[in-house]
Formats: C-alpha cells, sequence, structure tokens
C-alpha cells in the first residue's frame, strides 16, 4: 500500500520539522537538568557544587513593611531532612539558614517557601540566607540589603478598612468549624541540651498550608500559618510548612518563642508560647 507509507513519510517529515522546530524554541530556555540539578540515580560526586539564588524583598510587599524574599537553589533539593545519614543521599538535600541583622542566632527552613518577616522596624535590615547540607554544613550563601519605609508603614496602617484589616467575610460551612487551636511541645531536651531549639507543634480546626490573603480565608477547611516570634521581638518570622520550629544559636538564658497561630490572612487565631531555658554551653573536653 504504497500510499500509506508516503503518507507515513510526510507524517515524519512534518513530526521532524515540528521536533527541530520545538529544540530551537526550547534552546534559550534552561534544561531540566540545569533547573532541577541532577536526576535522583547519579552518584552524589558528579553532582556540581550547590548554590542558592535570591531575589530581592518583593517590592509592593515591601511598601508595607512586609519582606517576603523569594530564593531557588541548584544542585540542592530543600527537604525537611536532617543529620549525617543525609548527606549520603542523592541528589543532594539541605535546608536555608535564616539570620536577621547579624544576630548570633539563626533559624532553620527546610520548607522551600519564601521567607516572610513582618514587623521589623523602619530603616535598613540585612538577611542572610545559608544553604546548608542536611547536617548543617554551610554550602553557599547570599544576603538581601533593604528598607523598611518608615512614612508608608504609619500611612498604610491608617488607611486600612475594616475589611482589608479583617478580609472578606467566611462563608457558611467555616462558622461551623470549631476554633482552630495550636498545641505546642517544650522543646525537646536532647537538642536543647546542644543548644538546638527543636519546638513540634500541632494545629486542630485549621490546615498549615502556604496560602496567603484574604480570598483565601473563605476556603474551607480553615488554612492557616504560624508567626513566630523571639523573645518580644518587635518582628516575626512566618511559617507555613507545618515542619517544627528549629533556632540555633540563642544566647544562654530564659528564653520565650510565641508561635502564633494565624489565619491565611495573618490575624492571629491562638497564640501559643513556649519558655525554657538555653543551658550554658558545656566546656569542650580537652584534646589529647
Ligand atoms: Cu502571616
Amino acid at each position: 500500500m504504497p500510499s500509506r507509507i508516503n503518507q507515513s513519510r510526510s507524517w515524519c517529515v512534518s513530526a521532524r520539522v515540528i521536533i527541530a522546530c520545538l529544540v530551537a524554541a526550547s534552546a534559550a530556555a534552561q534544561t531540566a537538568r540545569q533547573v532541577r540539578g541532577a536526576a535522583a540515580v547519579e552518584p552524589l560526586q558528579n553532582e556540581p557544587p550547590a548554590k542558592i539564588v535570591i531575589d530581592p524583598p518583593l517590592a509592593e510587599p515591601l511598601s508595607h513593611g512586609r519582606v517576603v524574599i523569594q530564593y531557588r537553589t541548584e544542585n540542592l533539593h530543600i527537604v525537611p531532612v536532617f543529620g549525617p545519614a543525609a548527606l549520603a543521599v542523592s541528589p543532594r538535600v539541605g535546608h536555608i539558614h535564616v539570620t536577621v541583622d547579624d544576630a548570633p542566632w539563626v533559624w532553620a527552613d527546610a520548607s522551600g517557601e519564601p521567607v516572610i518577616l513582618n514587623g521589623l522596624l523602619p530603616g535598613p535590615h540585612k538577611i542572610l540566607l545559608q544553604l546548608e547540607s542536611a547536617n548543617h554544613q554551610p554550602l553557599d550563601q547570599g544576603t538581601v540589603k533593604f528598607t523598611v519605609p518608615e512614612a508608608l508603614i504609619a500611612a498604610s496602617a491608617a488607611a486600612r478598612t475594616a475589611r482589608e484589616e479583617r478580609g472578606v467575610a467566611a462563608v457558611q460551612p467555616l462558622q461551623n468549624e470549631p476554633p482552630a487551636k495550636i498545641i505546642i511541645d517544650p522543646p525537646l531536651a536532647e537538642p536543647l541540651s546542644r543548644g538546638v531549639v527543636f519546638i513540634q507543634y500541632r494545629t486542630e480546626s485549621l490546615h498549615i498550608v502556604p496560602v496567603f490573603g484574604p480570598a483565601a480565608l473563605a476556603v474551607s477547611p480553615r488554612i492557616g500559618h504560624i508567626h513566630v516570634t523571639v523573645d518580644d521581638a518587635t518582628w516575626h518570622w512566618a511559617d507555613a510548612s507545618g515542619n517544627p520550629v528549629i533556632i540555633n544559636g540563642l544566647a544562654p538564658g530564659r528564653r520565650k518563642i510565641l508561635i502564633q497561630l494565624v489565619n491565611a490572612n495573618h490575624q492571629p487565631l491562638d497564640p501559643g508560647a513556649v519558655q525554657f531555658t538555653v543551658p550554658a554551653a558545656k566546656p569542650q573536653p580537652e584534646a589529647h
């Protein structure tokens, strides 16, 4: 059946043209490997070095005093997996450490979501994002500097309508939901003895989800996230990962961490606080 053969030949030719066009079009774009890193089957030693690429804070939220920093990683997957055994995992996994204004302490974030901070005082600020291996070894880092505007914060706070402040009214099914609650455990004893604050929590009648804004108030089941404040600071960071709160490097002494359950539009639903003592560093045994 020669006509069939001709048909399939001409199909092949046009398919080749299409493929050629597709290749040409995507040549400008990055390959999947360039963006996603090594495939999971490749040995770790073949992976190029891990990198972090950080954007400046989003301009519009910053004008309201809200700091939203997007970042992406190369050759490392952000995963909430920790410890020396995870160093052998391929593709490479890790997380970030966030430092605000040269503080001696950091918090760990393994969500891969943007870093969000609220309540920083007007003026210049500096956020350091360190890319860490699963065992907390630094791999790469970057700093963003920005200024929280003064006049705009006051202006926007005064100009807020009730609707902006409260968001849209919740729909009927949501009203039938029992109040959202947060249950916070004391910091785990073993990490705390090493100065690492590891706080687990769970929520009731609210799902922790990285979805924000007034429209999300109408979502049922109720969604929200947490705001974490250290030692009565003016500012807090937002966490919508549902992972434990991990802070390292706090100075020894009595500490207070506020973990506030908030709705998707950042209004408080249930405040939670843990108080604990960071022990003084144990003297290191002398090396012989
Ligand atoms: Cu929030």
